[in-house]
C-alpha cells in the first residue's frame, strides 16, 4: 500500500446563514477521507474541492504510480479514480463520493442545489463533454492515431454542442448557473481546466464560459487544486 499524502484542509469558510438542516452529524464531522486518485483528474478534483469547502481532511493515495495502481485495483473493480474510504464505507465514483461528504458533512460554504433535477443535468451534460475528451485523450497517450477521424470529429462536436448549452444556463452575472459556488459551477471548472491542462480541446471555442471560471479562479479550494 503506498503512502497516503495529507492534504493542508483549508479553514472552512464559516457562512451563518447555513441553514440547520445543512449541518453534519457530529458522529461524522471530524472522521478523515482517504482518496484513492491522480492530481490530474477533473473527477478526483471536484471531490478535493468539495473536501476542501466543507473541512473534511483528505488523506491521498497516489494513484500515478504502479503501487498505487494495484492498491486502487484492490479496492475497486472498475479501475477508475477517485474512490473514497469514509466512515468504515468504500465509495466509487466522484458524485457519489462528493454526495456521501455534504450528506454526512453538511454544504460548508457551497451552494447547495435549489434544483436537484437541473443540477443533474447540468453535471450529466459536462460529465458527458469530459468523458468524449477523455476518450480522445486516452487514445492519443496510447498511440492510436485518432486525430481527424469521424470518432475524433463526433467526440469534439458533443463537447462543442455542450459548451455551448451550458453557456446558455448561466446566470445573468455569469459566474455560476443560479446561485453561488456548487457542484454544477465546480465540475465546469474542473472539465475546462482539465482541457487546457491536457490540451484536448481549445477552451477558448467555449468564450461565455471563461466569466464563470474566473470568478471562482482565486477561492483557495479551487487555486489549490488546479492541476499543473
Ligand atoms: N463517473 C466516474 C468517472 C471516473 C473516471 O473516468 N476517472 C478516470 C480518470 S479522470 C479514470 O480513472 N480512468 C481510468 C480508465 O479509464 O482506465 C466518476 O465521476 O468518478
Amino acid at each position: 500500500m503506498p503512502e497516503a499524502v495529507p492534504e493542508a484542509v483549508p479553514e472552512p469558510v464559516t457562512d451563518r446563514r447555513q441553514r440547520r438542516s445543512q449541518r453534519p452529524p457530529a458522529r461524522y464531522a471530524a472522521a478523515a477521507m482517504k482518496l484513492y486518485g491522480t492530481v490530474t483528474s477533473p473527477f478526483v478534483r471536484r471531490v478535493r474541492v468539495v473536501a476542501a469547502e466543507i473541512g473534511c481532511a483528505v488523506e491521498r493515495i497516489d494513484t500515478a504510480t504502479e503501487e498505487g495502481q494495484a492498491a486502487l485495483r484492490a479496492v475497486t473493480p472498475i479501475r477508475k479514480v477517485p474512490v473514497a474510504v469514509i466512515d468504515g464505507r468504500t465509495l466509487f465514483d466522484s458524485r457519489v463520493i462528493i454526495d456521501w461528504l455534504t450528506t454526512t458533512r453538511g454544504f460548508g460554504a457551497l451552494t447547495p442545489p435549489k434544483d436537484r433535477w437541473r443540477e443533474a443535468n447540468l453535471v450529466n451534460a459536462i460529465d458527458a463533454a469530459v468523458d468524449s475528451a477523455i476518450q480522445v485523450f486516452y487514445l492519443k497517450r496510447d498511440g492510436v492515431p485518432v486525430e481527424g477521424t469521424a470518432f475524433a470529429q463526433r467526440q469534439l462536436e458533443r463537447v462543442d454542442a455542450i459548451l455551448e448549452w451550458l453557456g446558455k444556463e448561466l446566470a445573468a452575472d455569469g459566474a455560476s448557473f443560479g446561485g453561488g459556488l456548487g457542484l454544477a459551477e465546480i465540475s465546469l471548472i474542473a472539465i475546462l481546466d482539465w482541457m487546457d491542462f491536457r490540451k484536448v480541446y481549445a477552451t477558448e471555442r467555449a468564450p461565455a464560459l471563461a466569466g464563470l471560471r474566473a470568478a471562482w479562479a482565486e477561492r483557495p479550494s479551487v487555486a489549490q487544486t488546479r492541476p499543473q
